[in-house]
C-alpha cells in the first residue's frame, strides 16, 4: 500500500475511497467548522434613498391628559379616564343600555354600492345629525340613564352637551372605520366624550399625513388605546381636524360592547361649521 508522508503524519488511506460527483460532505460551507467560508466579501453600499420605517403605534392605557399633537389647526389633546363608572355601577348600566335604547342598523351607499354598517346605533337629540350622507332624525326622548351619565361627564369636564351617538357593536365583527367626527354641524375643534360599557375593544387614532405625502397613511403616527368597561375618553382642540380613529373588528370573539359619544350640535344655520 503506497503511503503518503506529509509532516510525520500517518495519510494512508483507512477506508476505500468513494469516487462520487457529491463531495465527501455534502454540507454546505458555512456548517463545516473545519473549511473556511465563501472568498466571496460583503460589501455594505448604502442605500441611494433614505429608507423610511413604518412607525410602532404607541400604546396609552394608563389615565392621564396626552397631547398628541400640536399643529396650525391647534393641539390634539385626549384625557383617558379609566373607571369613569365603577365597574359594578358599569355592569347594570350595560344591561339597561342594551335593552332599552332603540338600537337600530343603517344602510350606508357608497360609490352605487349600499351596505349595512356593521353595528347598531342610536341619535338622541333635539337636532338631526348627518354623516356619510345618513341622517338620524331628532330624538329628544333621552333615556332617564342616558341623561344621569350626560351630567356626570358634564359636572367632570364643565362641557354642556347636547346630542349623544349611541353605538352597539355585537361581537368581533362589529366596527367603525377610519373616519373623523368633523361634520359641519359639530363646530370647528369640537369636544367629544366617549363611554365604554361592555367588552374591551381597541380604539386606534392615526396622525392624518401631511400634505406631501398626498394622502398616503403608510408612515403616520399612530396609537392604540384600549377602552374597557367604564372608561371615559375625551377628545379636545384639533383632534377631529389633524387625527382620525376607527374601532377595527377583531380575530378573536368579543362580547358586547356599547360606546357612548355625547357631542355639542349647532343648527346648520348658526353657521359655525364654516
Ligand atoms: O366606539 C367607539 O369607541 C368610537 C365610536 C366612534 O368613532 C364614533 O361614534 O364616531
Amino acid at each position: 500500500m503506497r503511503r503518503i508522508e506529509l509532516d510525520g503524519a500517518d495519510w494512508s488511506p483507512k477506508a476505500p475511497v468513494v469516487s462520487s460527483l457529491a463531495p465527501a460532505d455534502a454540507r454546505p460551507a458555512w456548517m463545516r467548522k473545519d473549511q473556511p467560508h465563501t472568498q466571496k466579501q460583503f460589501v455594505f453600499e448604502k442605500p441611494s434613498e433614505v429608507e423610511r420605517r413604518v412607525p410602532e403605534a404607541g400604546v396609552i392605557d394608563k389615565p392621564g391628559v396626552y397631547e398628541l399633537s400640536k399643529g396650525p389647526t391647534g393641539i390634539s389633546r385626549i384625557h383617558l379616564i379609566p373607571g369613569f363608572i365603577d365597574s359594578e355601577q358599569a355592569d347594570w348600566m350595560f344591561e339597561q343600555l342594551l335593552q332599552d335604547i332603540p338600537w337600530g342598523q343603517r344602510t350606508h351607499i357608497r360609490q352605487e354600492v349600499s351596505f349595512e354598517e356593521p353595528r347598531l346605533t342610536s341619535w338622541y337629540g333635539e337636532l338631526p345629525y348627518t354623516y356619510s350622507r345618513i341622517t338620524m332624525q331628532p330624538n329628544p326622548n333621552w333615556h332617564p340613564l342616558l341623561t344621569v351619565l350626560k351630567e356626570r361627564i358634564e359636572e367632570f369636564t364643565g362641557y354642556t352637551f347636547n346630542s349623544l351617538l349611541c353605538n352597539l357593536y355585537r361581537n368581533e365583527k362589529d366596527s367603525v372605520d377610519w373616519h373623523s367626527d368633523d361634520e359641519p354641524s359639530l363646530g370647528k375643534n369640537p369636544t367629544i366624550a366617549s363611554l365604554s360599557f361592555g367588552a374591551t375593544r381597541t380604539f386606534e387614532m392615526r396622525k392624518k399625513p401631511s400634505p406631501e405625502e398626498n394622502g398616503d397613511y403608510t408612515y403616520v403616527e399612530r396609537l392604540k388605546i384600549p377602552l374597557d368597561h367604564g372608561t371615559l375618553l375625551m377628545m379636545e382642540g384639533a383632534t377631529q381636524a389633524d387625527w382620525q380613529h376607527r374601532v377595527p373588528k377583531e380575530y378573536h370573539s368579543r362580547d358586547a360592547r356599547i360606546n357612548l359619544t355625547f357631542r355639542i350640535i349647532y343648527p346648520e344655520s348658526d353657521g359655525v361649521w364654516e
